[in-house]
């Protein structure tokens, strides 16, 4: 089958073929009908969390069941699952056991730890794979695998409350899904801030209230505080520390920062501002299964629509290419359908 796997020697990924093992207990064989390309796959083929060169890539995956082991009794053959980065969890740790599973400390990571979904074939942990709404487009669920869950959940950690403001930094593939979550889902108003103006239209255009071109204003913080008296929260999506700490000057006393882009930086932190302003930062990490399910039917429901352009698979390099030089618009779905 084809597959685009980590190669560290060429431009960070390659598409290959390669075998596909048999079935063990618990498992299933997805075939794969699209996979979206999310920024943290890069980081993955560029070794920001450590080398996996040969690793499948793809945490944006969604296909159809089409084999399973004998025990498996939570999928049944033709249903349409998703492979997301949460791949699979201990099922017991203290994590897993209180709606914590992401950060099961022995956790498998799709396209990271295990081969993801950017192969026409993929093997997933039955009982880890989330079914897609039937009303939902699997091009578009496959967005809504990462980055959709993604963003919903950093919002439910932002306890954004209706008619609030929150700020997006970043407007790519997860801040668009974010601006349409903020606005559609939680009733929130919207900032969203990015440094490319054709992100921040496309912003505009699914909802968000205002936009910011940290390119073109001088203080960015000033001017949110300025017209929003503060926000009452922020989510980063931006792959550069210096949203991380605007983030923190864009919100109110007692205001929110939900960090979630994965710049290989540190990020400044005034203590005494932290302190006094009573400022929460916290991390979020992708979503659960439940919150997953959340996040597609909000999707069915046509309260969020993905941007996504469907890309043959032979056209995998340039994406990574494109993506590391910020030309991208929503999110790129590589197409494996065709070959079924
Ligand atoms: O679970 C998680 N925490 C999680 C899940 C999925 C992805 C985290 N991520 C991480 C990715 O690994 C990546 O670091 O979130 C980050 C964003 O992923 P993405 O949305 O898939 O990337 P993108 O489509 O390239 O969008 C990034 C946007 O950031 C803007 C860019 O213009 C682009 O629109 N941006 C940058 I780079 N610097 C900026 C700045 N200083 C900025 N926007 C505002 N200010
Ligand atoms: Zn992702």
């Amino acid at each position: 089958m084809k597959a685009v796997v980590v190669n560290p020697q060429s431009s960070g990924v390659e598409l290959v073929d390669k075998d596909i093992r048999p079935l063990e207990s618990g498992e299933a064989l997805v075939q794969i009908e699209y996979c979206g390309v999310c920024h943290t796959d890069l980081h993955v083929a560029h070794g920001d969390f450590g080398q996996v060169p040969g690793r499948t890539l793809g945490h944006e995956g969604i296909g159809i069941v089409k084999e399973l082991a004998p025990d498996v009794k939570s999928l049944k053959l033709g249903d349409r699952v998703s492979v997301a980065w949460f791949f699979e969890g201990c099922g017991h740790c203290e994590y897993c056991t209180t709606g914590r599973e992401t950060l099961c400390r022995s956790v498998k990571n799709a396209g990271y730890s295990v081969d993801g979904g950017m192969a026409e074939e993929c093997i997933v942990t039955a009982d880890y794979a989330v079914k897609v709404p039937d009303q939902l487009d699997p091009a578009q669920a496959s967005s809504i695998t990462c980055a959709g869950v993604t963003t919903y959940k950093a919002i439910k950690e932002a306890q954004a409350q209706p008619g609030q403001w929150i700020v997006i930094y970043g407007a790519g593939g997860l801040g668009n899904l974010a601006v349409q979550y903020a606005k559609k889902v939680f009733n929130a108003h919207v900032v969203a801030v990015d440094i490319n103006q054709d992100k921040l239209d496309l912003a505009k255009e699914v909802g968000a209230d205002l936009v910011i071109n940290a390119q073109e204003v001088e203080d960015v913080p000033g001017l949110i505080q300025e017209k929003t008296g503060g926000a009452h929260s922020a989510v980063v999506t931006a792959v550069s520390k210096v949203a991380f700490n605007q983030a923190v000057d864009s919100v109110r006393a007692g205001g929110r920062v939900v960090a979630v882009g994965l710049p290989s930086e540190m990020m400044e932190l005034s203590i005494v501002k932290t302190v006094l302003d009573g400022i929460q930062v916290i991390g979020s990490l992708v979503g659960t299964r439940k919150d997953l399910e959340e996040a597609f039917q909000f999707g069915a429901e046509g309260l969020v629509v993905p941007v996504v352009q469907k890309r043959p698979i032979e056209d995998a390099t340039a994406i990574f290419d494109e993506m590391a030089a910020g030309q991208i618009q929503g999110r790129m779905v590589l197409d494996f359908s065709q070959g079924h």
